[in-house]
């Protein structure tokens, strides 16, 4: 794609529209940065571009005039694609791009693209560290890089121009960003698990479905998708990638329909795949036409939790299927520790354990983060409100949650959700410093402590990073008693 003299709107100058910014100024095109929030200050993003003062900036109001000379759009992951100025620029005909899109097409080398509701960082954080390891110690190829980008927090616009046909791009891509490819087309693709979440920006859980199924929009036979087997969504799904969907014909009879789409590898936390990856009894084998490999114990992993055994068996077959040697993978697993925010050990206090699980932004994943706990636990809760609903979370809670210190927005919603349920020993705060205060006060010798709100941390902090890295330093700033 030919960017060079196009004016392009980029909307959101959040750190992937500064990023899309500094890309097509290098690729001669003429790029404006825009942002509704007029509150930001100019100065300010204007110093965050590759072009500092003389950055073409535009916050608050967009003048007709400027929506009149655009060739394109390009928007952040955050902005929304069916209401506002999106909508209004897409019924002018104006071709809109995301940002993800932008990158693709001016990157080399191979791509795997992770989604899923969650585990996404963790997976991709693991297969980029798999990948580095293979080009470093197989490869052996000094210019060679794996590069790790997406919704982990690099945006893959700051790096697609300095991919080359060696290279391997490892991206976490949200739903929202999937609202807006067109031609990104990863070589290799996981989708780990789809629950509610995200239904305020997809309005209905068909919509969600849908843009995580994109990731596998334009791959081919030659491709391969990993998909998670016990996720009856996604089964279904790869049913139909690999061609062995069925329907039932006028006259009752079931008939196959459509050719293979792309390669299909399959994990289980459950049961045996015959083509894929599987744990069984602690033990993760690999299969390959119903001929297994043991691989290894999920004890030797330094990962807590059922969710990450799958999380690192998807990482397992994507790398496989790029070619990486089993002993690579498998050490690199076995190396491999958790990723900040997510069940996060921080440190004992008084003989609690305190876990920073800040990523657990919605109930699955505030769900894997209670059953990956293997004592008594205060949890704390709370936050934006997603319109999501706590039933599930709150029934997970079993024995092992022994108290609930709620705060944000969403508290009155869970504790009234919480006391339906049965469960009756809650704690209200206004801020994470009085919830730490109250959680070190409830917790004794032996008890876990657990930030792990199923709510995103909008409202109280600016993302999930900042309400994570306060909790660790308060935590860690605790009196210690005298013994
Ligand atoms: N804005 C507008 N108009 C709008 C909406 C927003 O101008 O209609 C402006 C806001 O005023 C703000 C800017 O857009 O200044 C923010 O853009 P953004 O929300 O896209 O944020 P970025 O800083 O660019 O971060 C984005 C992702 N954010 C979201 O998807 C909300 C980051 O994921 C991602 O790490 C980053 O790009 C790099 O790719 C965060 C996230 O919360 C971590 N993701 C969700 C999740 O994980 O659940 C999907």
């Amino acid at each position: 794609m030919d960017y060079k003299d196009k004016t392009i709107l980029i909307i959101g100058a959040g750190i992937s529209g500064v990023a899309a910014y500094d890309l097509l100024v290098k690729e001669g095109a003429k790029p404006i940065l825009y942002d509704a929030n007029e509150a930001l200050s100019l100065r300010d993003v204007r110093e965050r571009t590759s072009e500092g003062e003389s950055a073409n900036v535009i916050l608050g109001t967009l003048p007709d005039a400027v929506k009149e000379s655009l060739d394109m759009v390009v928007l952040s992951p955050g902005v929304p694609t069916d209401t506002g100025l999106a909508w209004e620029l897409a019924n002018r005909g104006l071709p809109i791009s995301g940002e993800i899109e932008l990158a693709y097409t001016v990157s080399k080398g191979r791509l795997i693209g992770i989604t899923g509701t969650n585990g996404k960082t963790t997976t991709t954080a693991l297969t980029g560290k798999i990948c580095e390891n293979y080009l470093k110690e197989e490869i052996k190829d000094p210019d060679a890089t794996a590069f790790v980008v997406g919704n982990i927090g690099i945006p893959y616009t700051s790096v697609a121009q300095n991919t080359k046909y060696g290279d391997i791009t490892v991206a976490e891509i949200s739903s929202f960003q999937l609202e807006t490819i067109s031609t990104f087309h990863p070589n290799v693709s996981a989708i780990l698990n789809i629950t509610p979440d995200h239904l305020n920006r997809h309005h209905t859980m068909e919509n969600y479905i849908r843009a995580k199924e994109d990731i596998t929009l334009n791959q081919t036979a030659d491709d391969v998708c990993v998909l998670n087997y016990e996720d009856e969504v996604l089964r279904e799904f790869g049913e139909k990638l690999s061609g062995k969907y069925t329907v039932e014909e006028n006259d009752g009879e079931p008939e196959t329909v459509g050719g293979m789409k792309c390669q299909v590898r399959f994990f289980s936390s459950k049961q045996k795949v015959r083509n894929g990856c599987y744990c069984i009894d602690d033990e993760i084998y690999l299969s390959n036409d119903g001929i297994d490999e043991h691989l290894m114990n999920i004890h030797e992993m330094r990962l807590l939790g059922m969710h990450n055994v799958e999380n690192v068996m998807a990482a397992i077959l994507m790398t496989d299927a790029i070619g990486v040697p089993m002993n690579i993978i498998l050490d690199t697993v076995k190396n491999f520790k958790a990723v900040e925010h997510r069940i996060e050990y921080v440190a004992t206090v008084n003989g609690v354990d305190y876990y920073n699980d800040s990523k657990g932004t919605n109930p699955d994943a505030a769900i894997k983060a209670v059953l990956a706990m293997n004592r008594p636990t205060v949890l704390i809760g709370g936050g934006y409100d997603k319109q999501n609903t706590y039933d599930e979370w709150i029934e997970s809670f079993g024995d092992k949650v022994k108290a609930l210190v709620l705060l944000g927005q969403t508290a009155d919603k869970i504790e009234t959700c919480a006391r339906e349920h049965g469960f009756t020993n809650i704690y209200r705060c206004e801020s994470l410093e009085e919830t730490v205060a109250k959680c070190a006060e409830l917790a004794v010798n032996g008890d876990a402590v657990l930030l792990s709100p199923a709510c995103a941390s909008w409202g109280m902090f600016p993302n999930y990073e900042v309400r994570g890295r306060m909790f660790k330093e308060l935590v860690r700033s605790l009196p210690v008693r005298e013994v």
